[in-house]
């Protein structure tokens, strides 16, 4: 298969190349820290000779995104496009909350996904098949103290999964969303611009995901017979119930 990976610089995206190369499929991957993807890259095509296609580019950048994509033979005969790229940037209430770093969560998880889906649809509608997986959250589904801006980016990208499921129906085109919980990446470094222990405390005191276990889920809902579509994979650490309720067993509560 085809598979095109957004986000694959770090964290789930990087687990899900790793995985895919190794089964032998050919992967495009992307991102923006263009030394983290070519290298990426290199050591996957090194280690499984298969073909592995580096493309930097950054989500919100909406020509770039289609001057990239559109015309490109890897994507004229895609079997998957998995948007993962996407971040969470603070956690503080929403009166407090940095107006900047609710645009960049916006444009990143709901516009970017918009422009790579719409940039890659046409080759999927040409060939009447493909199958498009939405990176959401837990924070998609419930809101949780000083989630607003990311939880506000996850819901909506929860519904343009359900829009697309709906209209996309029509040209044999799957929509899968996983909505995992609390994994450990750099998801939260990120989030808390890069303060490494305010990161490491998210994890502290039970097992979290790791990104491996989201990409043998990935991998399972890729893998299913064609007629079969996954619509919708909730997935937590076994820690956590939802958004809001997490068993830390030093005592300590999600905050
Ligand atoms: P990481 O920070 O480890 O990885 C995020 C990836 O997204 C990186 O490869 C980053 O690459 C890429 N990215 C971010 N912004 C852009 C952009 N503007 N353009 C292109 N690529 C971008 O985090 P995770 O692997 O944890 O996150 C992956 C996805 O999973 C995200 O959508 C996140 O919201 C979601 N998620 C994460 C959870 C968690 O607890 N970790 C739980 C639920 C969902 P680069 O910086 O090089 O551009
Ligand atoms: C990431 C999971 O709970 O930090 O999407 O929002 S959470």
């Amino acid at each position: 298969m085809n598979i095109l990976i957004t986000g694959a610089s770090s964290g789930f995206g990087k687990a899900m190349a790793i995985k895919f190369a190794s089964m032998g499929h050919s992967i495009m991957i992307t991102a923006r820290r263009a030394d983290r993807v070519e290298a990426l890259a290199k050591e996957l095509r090194d280690q499984y000779q298969v073909t592995v296609i580096p493309k930097i580019v950054d989500v919100r950048d909406r020509a770039k995104v289609f001057s990239s994509l559109e015309n490109d033979p890897f994507v004229a005969e895609l079997d998957v496009l998995i948007n993962n790229a996407g971040l969470a940037l603070g956690r503080d209430y929403f009166e407090e909350a940095s107006l900047d770093d609710w645009e960049t969560m916006l444009d990143t998880n709901v516009k970017g996904v918009m422009y790579v889906t719409r940039a890659v649809l046409p080759s999927m509608i040409k060939r009447a098949k493909g199958h498009i997986i939405n990176i959401g959250s837990i924070a998609g589904l419930e809101v949780y103290e000083k989630g607003n801006g990311y939880c506000a980016s996850k819901h909506a990208l929860d519904a343009l999964s359900q829009s697309m499921r709906i209209d996309l129906l029509r040209h044999g085109i799957k929509v899968t969303s996983i909505h995992p919980g609390a994994a450990e990446t750099e998801f939260s470094l990120v989030r808390f611009k890069g303060d490494p222990q305010k990161a490491a405390s998210v994890y502290d005191g039970y097992i979290p995901l790791y990104a491996e276990d989201i990409a043998e889920v990935v991998s399972y809902a890729v893998h299913v017979p064609e007629h079969v579509c996954l619509n919708s994979i909730e997935m937590t650490c076994t820690a956590q119930a939802n958004s809001f309720t997490l068993y830390k067993s030093i005592g300590q509560a999600k905050s």
